[in-house]
């Protein structure tokens, strides 16, 4: 049978023998009354990590993000996000939905907003305009191809949300990544927000779970919200056991994906018939596209060949490396595409 090598995003890894006797091994309680023993650790440790007053374990990235919307806003307000933004491009429109609030797209360069043009989309007083309420962030951003939010910047944006009474959340789905690239702590991104979200569920390799930090108010708001949402889970301490397995195992190891990234995007730089800009690779995901080849015939071919690709937004094609793909898979991925277009 043909070796499969999934490399469509850091969501596909499925968990470790390790993760999985960590999971057996997790002692539960119903968490809906407070009283799971390892999903409270868990959180314990969350808020500990992001220098914030409590956490909520949540079963999805977009179940956080979703909670932090509804817990900073009113209906009718407005949200500051990015144009390329997860929560404005891959969340079904959830902020309309479920907080009643408008999302303002601000265009980035490479997913990052100009501090100058977060301050002039931020509405004045006036009656008959929204009430800007909150700026998301995205770190790493996804659809800018795992691109990290410059510090200077992030403080730039959260100092003027904070002088205009506007709270900050930040997306930071692939928060560890950002961090285990840069050498900043995740606790000193976390402090230029009101909240941060991020995922166990990616380059992390479980199988489910997400978890929201901020203030000990918020995340009171933020529980009701999850439960009436039905994110209410029970004896989620295996789950649990497998995001603290992966605090434990999985963080360092981090930066083999942002090398295997690397490698990738080196070598596809040397195929004729892809455009890519190797040197903007910073993380664990790489975007490209293909100067004549149809991009659907092309995942569809290369799927036939046992590689599995996603199509980015727009032209891009988009490949994640995680800690399913080896080193070996990664150069014999590239091997498939050069064959696949000479
Ligand atoms: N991203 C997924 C897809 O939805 C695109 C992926 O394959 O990368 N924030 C960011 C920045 C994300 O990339 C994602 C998932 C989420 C939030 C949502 O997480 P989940 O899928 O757990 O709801």
């Amino acid at each position: 049978m043909q070796e499969v090598i999934d490399i469509r995003s850091d969501t596909v890894t499925r968990p470790s023998i390790g993760m999985l006797e960590a999971m057996m091994k997790s002692e539960v309680g119903d968490d809906v009354f407070g009283e799971d023993p390892t999903v409270n650790l868990l959180q314990k440790k969350c808020a500990e990590i992001t220098g914030k007053e409590s956490a909520l374990f949540v079963p999805t990235g977009v179940m956080g993000n979703q909670l932090a919307i509804k817990s900073h806003t009113e209906p009718g307000d407005e949200v500051i996000v990015e144009s390329e933004s997860h929560i404005l491009n891959y969340e079904t429109a959830a902020p309309s939905v479920i907080s009643s609030v408008q999302l303002f797209p601000v265009k980035g360069e490479d997913g990052i907003m100009d501090p100058d043009d977060v301050r002039k989309h931020i509405r004045s007083a006036e009656y008959y305009f929204p009430r800007t309420s909150l700026i998301c962030l995205e770190n790493t951003h996804n659809r800018a191809g795992g691109t990290i939010q410059p510090l200077g910047n992030i403080l730039e944006i959260s100092s003027l949300a904070r002088e205009r009474g506007i709270r900050t959340h930040l997306d930071g789905a692939r928060i560890f990544n950002a961090s285990a690239e840069t050498g900043i702590s995740v606790n000193e991104y976390a402090s230029h927000f009101d909240s941060i979200s991020f995922c166990f569920s990616k380059g992390l390799g479980c199988p489910v779970g997400s978890v929201l930090c901020g203030e000990s108010a918020f995340i009171e708001k933020a529980r009701k919200w999850r439960k009436i949402l039905g994110g209410g889970m029970r004896q989620a301490g295996i789950l649990a056991g497998a995001a603290l397995y992966a605090l434990e195992n999985n963080i360092t190891r981090l930066k083999q994906d942002h090398n295997k990234a690397m490698i990738f995007a080196g070598e596809l730089s040397g195929i004729e018939r892809i455009n890519i800009d190797a040197g903007k690779v910073q993380t664990n995901i790489v975007i490209f596209s293909l100067k004549d080849t149809p991009k659907n015939l092309f995942l569809e071919l290369m799927k036939k060949r046992g590689v599995i690709l996603s199509s980015g937004s727009y032209e891009f094609i988009r490949a994640v490396f995680h800690l399913d793909v080896t080193e070996e898979q990664t150069l014999l991925a590239v091997e498939k595409i050069r064959a696949a277009l000479s």
